[in-house]
This record gives C-alpha cells, sequence and structure tokens, in this order.
C-alpha cells in the first residue's frame, strides 16, 4: 500500500550522507579584556558548527565569562545592531548568541550555522582570557569531487557558475534546503530549482528522489494539493501552506526527475499524487477554463509586493499540463490523451480571455488590469503566445517603468527559462549576466533570496536582515550556464 508510511520509508532510505571539513578562519588567538571584540574571516560562505578554545591569560578566571557571538553571512549583518531589528519574521532567525563560560576548556557551539563572518565580543570578564583554536566544521551532503568546471569562455558567466554552485551546495544537507540560515526547510519551489541545477553539478539523484517521497507523504489541504513545505525534524510535519503553484511544481519536478534519471519505479510511486494534483486543478477553473480565486496563500509566484498572481497561475497550470502529458506519453499512459487536450483548450481560452489584444499584453480582470512581468512570463512558458509576438511582448514588458518586476532571483530563473523559450540565447545571457553579476558586484560568495538592484534594504520580510543571502532558488545560472553551453 502506498501510504504515508511507504513513502516516508522510502524517503529514508534515500537519506544522503553528508560530508564534513574543516575550515580554519583567518585569525589564530584572540587576546581579550571586557568589551573587546574580533571578526572572524571564513573566507567563504559556510554552513555548520563552531568550536574555539578559551584558556585564562596569566591569572586564574574565578567568575564566569560572557560573550556575544554573531554569525553573518555578510559584513552588514555583522555590522548592523540586532537590537534595530523590525519586525517581520522572526528576529530569533538572526544568528547570535550569549555563552555564559564558567570553566577555561573547548567550547563547542551546539547548534548550525550559516556565514562567512563570525563576530566574538567579550562582554564581561574579570581577568584577560585567551580565545584561539577557532574551527568552522561545515557540512554538505553535495560531493564536490563529482563537480566539473563549467565550459564557458565568459569570465563573469564563469565567476557566476562558481557561486551559483556554491549556493546549491549550502543548501544540500540531509536534504535539499531553501536556505541554510532560513527557514531551512524543504519548499517545492524551491526544490524544483535545486534539482534541475542538481542534474548538471553534483548529479545527487539520491536526494531528489528523497525529496520527492517527503511531499508524497505529505498531508494534501481541503482541495487536495500537497502542502508547499515539509519539515522532518525532529518529526515528519508538512506545513499547513498550500500554494497552487507550488503543488503543480511538484508535478514538474517528477518530470524533470523522469528525464534526468530514467527512473521508472519512483514516477510508477508517484503518478497518481501527480495526476491529482492537476485533477484537482482542473476542479477550480470556471466555464471558461480560467482559475478562480480561492481563500488563503493561493498563488505564490514571487514576493513582488502588491502582485496579482493568478493570470501568472494559470501558466503554472499550462506548463505543467505540458510537461505532465509528455511524461505520460514516454510512459506511454493512456490518460495523455486526456491532459493534452485539456492542455489545448486552455490554451486558447487563456489567450481569449487573457490576453488585451489593444495593449498586447497579459492585462486582464483576473488580475484587475494590473501589469506585471509575472503574467507575460508565465503565458509565455505556458505555450499561450510564442515567437516574435511573445518576444516583443517580453522586452517591452522588461523595459516598462508600469509593469511590476521580478524582486526574487526565483522569477528572474523563469524569465531566463521564458527567453530560451523563445530562442532569445543572447539577450537570456545578458540579462543572466546583468541580474546574477550585479549580486557578484555587491560581493556575493552565494546567491540571495531576493535582490532588487539599485534597492539594497528591499525584503520581502520588513527588515534586509531576515533576508537569506545563500537561497536554494538563486542557484539556477549553474543550470542555465551548462544546459545551454553559455
Ligand atoms: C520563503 C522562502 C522559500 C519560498 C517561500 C515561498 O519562505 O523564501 O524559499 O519557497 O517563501
Amino acid at each position: 500500500m502506498k501510504d504515508k508510511n511507504y513513502f516516508l520509508k522510502k524517503a529514508e532510505e534515500n537519506r544522503p550522507q553528508l560530508f564534513f571539513r574543516k575550515i580554519v578562519p583567518d585569525a589564530e588567538r584572540f587576546l581579550a579584556e571586557s568589551g573587546n571584540s574580533i571578526v572572524l574571516d571564513l573566507k567563504e560562505h559556510a554552513v555548520g558548527h563552531f568550536s574555539f578554545k578559551f584558556d585564562n591569560y596569566d591569572d586564574f578566571i574565578d567568575a564566569p565569562v560572557r560573550m556575544t557571538i554573531k554569525f553573518g553571512e555578510d559584513l552588514y549583518e555583522i555590522n548592523r545592531e540586532f537590537s534595530t531589528y523590525e519586525p517581520g519574521l522572526s528576529k530569533t532567525w538572526l544568528q547570535e548568541e550569549i555563552l555564559n563560560i564558567d570553566l577555561p576548556g573547548e567550547i563547542k557551539m551546539p547548534r548550525r550555522y550559516s556565514c562567512r563572518y563570525i563576530k566574538i565580543t567579550v562582554d564581561f570578564t574579570r581577568k584577560p582570557i585567551v580565545l584561539s583554536d577557532f574551527c568552522f566544521t561545515a557540512s554538505t551532503s553535495a560531493d564536490i569531487t563529482q563537480l566539473e568546471k563549467a565550459e564557458t569562455n565568459d569570465e563573469m558567466l564563469g565567476r557566476i557558475d562558481e557561486v551559483a554552485t556554491d549556493t546549491l551546495k549550502e543548501c544540500m544537507q540531509v536534504f535539499l534546503e531553501d536556505g541554510p540560515k532560513r527557514d531551512r526547510r524543504l519548499w517545492t519551489g524551491d526544490l524544483r530549482l535545486e534539482a534541475l541545477t542538481n542534474y548538471y553539478t553534483f548529479n545527487n539523484n539520491k536526494i531528489v528522489r528523497r525529496c520527492l517521497y517527503l511531499f508524497a507523504a505529505g498531508e494534501t489541504d481541503e482541495l487536495g494539493f500537497l502542502p508547499s513545505y515539509i519539515y522532518e525534524t525532529p518529526y515528519y510535519f508538512s506545513g499547513r501552506a498550500h500554494i497552487a503553484d507550488y503543488a503543480l511544481l511538484f508535478v514538474v519536478t517528477l518530470c524533470d526527475y523522469y528525464e534526468h534519471t530514467a527512473d521508472g519505479d519512483t514516477v510508477d510511486d508517484l503518478l497518481t499524487i501527480c495526476k491529482s494534483q492537476l485533477d484537482c486543478f482542473e476542479k477550480i477553473l470556471d466555464e471558461n477554463l480560467i482559475v478562480t480565486p480561492q481563500k488563503g496563500w493561493f498563488s505564490f509566484i514571487d514576493w513582488c509586493p502588491g502582485l496579482k498572481a493568478l493570470t501568472a497561475l494559470q501558466g503554472v497550470y499550462l506548463y505543467t499540463l505540458e510537461r505532465f502529458a509528455d511524461l505520460l506519453e514516454k510512459l506511454g499512459d493512456c490518460d495523455c490523451k486526456k491532459y493534452s487536450e485539456l492542455l489545448k483548450k486552455v490554451r486558447l481560452s487563456s489567450k481569449t480571455h487573457l490576453f488585451d489584444e489593444n495593449k498586447k499584453a497579459f492585462i486582464n480582470y483576473l488580475d484587475e488590469y494590473q501589469f506585471n512581468i509575472h503574467s507575460q512570463v508565465w503565458m509565455i512558458l505556458g505555450g499561450v503566445i510564442g515567437g516574435e509576438e511573445a518576444k516583443e511582448l517580453l522586452l517591452c514588458a522588461l523595459e516598462s517603468e508600469d509593469a511590476k518586476q521580478p524582486v526574487t532571483p526565483y522569477m528572474q530563473h523563469y524569465v531566463v527559462e521564458a527567453m530560451l523559450k523563445l530562442g532569445m540565447k543572447k539577450e537570456a545571457t545578458e540579462y543572466l549576466k546583468n541580474f546574477w553579476g550585479g549580486m557578484i558586484e555587491l560581493g556575493a560568495d552565494t546567491f540571495w533570496e531576493a535582490y532588487v538592484p539599485g534597492e539594497p534594504d528591499f525584503s520581502p520580510y520588513n527588515d534586509r536582515l531576515s533576508n537569506s543571502l545563500c537561497h536554494a532558488w538563486s542557484c539556477t545560472p549553474s543550470y542555465f550556464i551548462r544546459k545551454y553551453n553559455l
């Protein structure tokens, strides 16, 4: 019986091995009195555990010593006072500990951190102390011996590729995390992009298989959609959010997986769930085959403030239908015809009802006539328009000051994907270089969760301290560079 226990057992069988590596920061020894601080630099982004030695200097320490230890993915995090944090997400995501140490010895901090810099402040000590033997034990399930250098002649693309593979490596732990600083969860939208990049880099199929099974074990909502995120420690828990585009992307993730692995057994296990995701979506279409809004956090698409995201969601549905029909065709599954016919009908109807012939863009009642890049991109990816008409629309929209623009590398991935679908390799390469290269110019060691050129304080969560600076969904330049030989 293929139930929750079966899926969880499969997930467990595919648990990856973690690789550990010791990183020694740039300072060897720190002699400190009350109020002194030091910033250690690992010279790379790392995820793992920190330890150091603490000793007295010239006299016995007769009272506990208090220190504050702060971990930052960049120097902004290190330099900003956490007490000025503007609430949005829980402030406990900020990586800072107060340690009270009674006796000299080795201090092994129990929690996992995601950082490049570590700031140690000795808040109070009665006597001078010496800190030494700083060591960061980094972990990842990415096997770096599998990674080949990208074959590109372009220096910036080469650098982007390195940062992108580092980003993925850091997010590859016992499952594919969205971000090792925050939320440290398995989210479908992130999984899809991590898995894609993984096939061209570390090529760990086991971890993708594991993540697929973890979702399959999740509890569906009243509409029948899979959860959008999963926790697996200290025990399995499937998330409360059910986002329709993420439920659809689960199906796409399985289609990609089959394309890269030809693993028919896993597909066989998960096919019924995939069919049900598409069938649930079909139930929320109106008489014109257009999606109807549902309550709650129903369509995500991007963190763009005020985004109306239903046309884009309709595009995700079409994109998924096409990929799924292709998969069924390869499998010789008799439902293939049903989905391909539906695809044709929904495409046609989407053009009729969602495309404004005068404005030559997807601006419509469904999204309160909002003009955004997201709708254009997803309608192109959904195959509603193509050729010159689509190219012109996309280029105009990207240049338009009136159109709402993407704010996450996640949505930017789909912009580049749409360009490549339209055969715009040159434009896609330039776009990718500008956007991801912009983060590199600002000193990124790994790619960020959110990035709006020229707006360094942009955050979907009210304060940029909450932003994750090593975020799974930002790793796809390596996929593009390697797959399309950019
Ligand atoms: C945030 C994270 C995550 C994303 C969701 C929708 O919590 O950035 O990666 O998938 O939003």
